[in-house]
């Protein structure tokens, strides 16, 4: 247990509700209670009570419930005191609360004395943050996995692996005389390369639960004219971007969010990628390109009626105006007016139509396959940018390791790596962390969170 001061904040969204909630943990919780109660509510027990200040005036009546530590959510004292949700009458509760002695909680301050006291795991207290701020009910419930430890069992079950691996490992350095036998074992070879696929099927759940959590940016861009705001409005089902025969309509950067199976996607309309003499539409076009340099993926937009002849250089020259595209795929637009087959377009492609809809259903099925999305089970978690690199680490000092190992026999450089290994995947549970990396992860959470 961490002794420290009291905090309170307002646990409830700001605004008018039916209730609003605060929210008291640290050492004043029963000062507190004893003074704006004017008793200690029985442990856990809803307790109607009036809400008193100063003067023993009630400010507003409501429900308290006191859960004392270590059986609270911080691990501390904690007072809830519920009272009605309107902003005037929470600020004077929560006025009273600091006057007692607490002062303002932090953005994430609850959740990191939760996290400093073991109530839960840094992966787990950032799946709190991740379930409040999910945008599609799959993220939500990924968010849930991940905080009931789905995520951070399978962490610590390698975790254990690694540290019996390293055991004995290190019981082989100690005794050289038996050392050479010892690390031939095939057995021991065996388990590395079970550790290995562990360490990388966890990885690649991770990936899908970061993109759950993450949502990608998919950029529609192609020449003036060739359907992209319209391909943009019929993906989102809203009328956001102007359509019009008139090429150079979009000038600015729109965007509207999507789901592509429970996966976020930023859907972004660019200005037609060409040469453009007034300035509104440069700034678009450069705007387009900045852009695209920030999306995970770039959809191609082409008139199929206009460019069935010059396909190929027409993709390549529009791929020639980006400096930087991770992964583009060719819509072929306005199909109802082109039904031939294609020959030799060495592209990714799909055949669509904004006007008719058609080949809308593959280009979302194409989508989440070019970015990997793929919700095969129920298990999936939600996993953050940080967790991939710390599990990318974790598998590069692996990867090292067992190299050294098979090239020079070395049991010490081995066990260096696995000791490296295993820190990496402790920064995700949090059982290696620095203060700066918590203050980043807590300081984005909401306040009274
Ligand atoms: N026949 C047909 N016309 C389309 C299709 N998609 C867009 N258009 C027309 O093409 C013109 C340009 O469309 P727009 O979405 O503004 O293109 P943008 O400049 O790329 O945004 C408009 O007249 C649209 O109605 C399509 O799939 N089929
Ligand atoms: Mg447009």
């Amino acid at each position: 247990m961490h002794i420290k001061d009291t905090i309170a904040a307002i646990a409830t969204p700001p605004g008018k509700g039916g209730i609003g909630i605060i929210r008291v943990s640290g050492p004043l919780v029963r000062a507190t209670a004893a003074n704006i109660l004017g008793h200690l509510p029985v442990e856990r027990v809803a307790t109607f009570s009036d809400f008193l200040d100063a003067r023993g005036i009630a400010i507003d009546q409501g429900i308290a419930i006191f859960y004392p530590a270590p059986n609270s959510f911080t691990g501390e004292d904690i007072l809830e005191l519920q009272g009605h949700g309107g902003p005037v009458v929470l600020n004077l509760i929560l006025s009273r609360v600091l006057e007692i002695g607490a002062r303002l909680a932090h953005p994430g301050e609850f959740s990191e004395r939760a996290y400093l006291n073991d109530k839960l795991d840094l992966a787990q207290a950032e799946a709190i943050a991740d379930l409040i701020d999910s945008v599609t009910a799959q993220a939500a419930r990924g968010a849930l996995r991940s905080l009931q430890g789905e995520f951070s069992s399978r962490v610590r079950h390698i975790t254990d692996e690694l540290i019996d691996f390293r055991m004995f490992i290190e019981a082989a350095i100690d005794f050289p005389e038996e050392e050479v036998d010892f690390l031939q074992d095939a057995r021991l070879i065996e388990r590395i390369k079970l550790i290995r696929s562990d360490l990388r099927a966890l990885s690649e759940e991770a990936a899908q639960g970061a993109l759950l959590r993450e949502g990608i940016n998919i950029v529609l861009a192609g020449r003036p004219n060739a359907g992209k705001s319209s391909l943009m409005n019929r993906l989102t089902g809203k009328d956001t971007s102007i359509v019009t025969e008139i090429a150079g309509t979009t000038r600015d950067v729109i965007d509207e969010h999507i789901q592509l199976d429970g996966l976020p996607v930023k859907l972004i309309d660019t200005a037609g990628l060409q040469h453009a003499d007034n300035p509104i539409e440069t700034e678009g076009v450069r705007r387009a390109l900045d852009q695209i340099g920030k999306s995970e993926l770039v959809l191609l937009i082409v008139d199929i009626g206009v460019h069935h002849q010059d396909l190929a250089k027409h993709v390549d020259m529009l791929l020639n105006e980006f400096s930087d595209v991770s992964k583009y795929l060719v819509v072929l637009n306005k199909s109802d007016l082109w039904h031939e087959e294609l020959i030799d377009f060495a592209h990714d492609y799909v055949f669509a139509s904004a006007k008719t809809s058609n080949g809308l259903d593959e280009l979302k099925d194409r989508i989440k396959s070019i970015v990997n999305y793929n919700l095969g089970g129920e298990g999936i978690f939600v996993a953050r940018a940080r967790h991939i690199d710390a599990l990318r680490r974790a598998l590069e000092a692996l990867e090292r390791g067992k190299l050294a190992f098979d090239q020079e026999k070395s049991g010490e450089l081995f066990a260096e790596d696995l000791r490296a290994t295993q820190i990496a995947l402790g920064e995700i549970t949090g059982e290696f962390s620095s203060d700066d990396l918590l203050g980043k992860i807590f300081s984005t959470f909401c306040i009274g969170k």
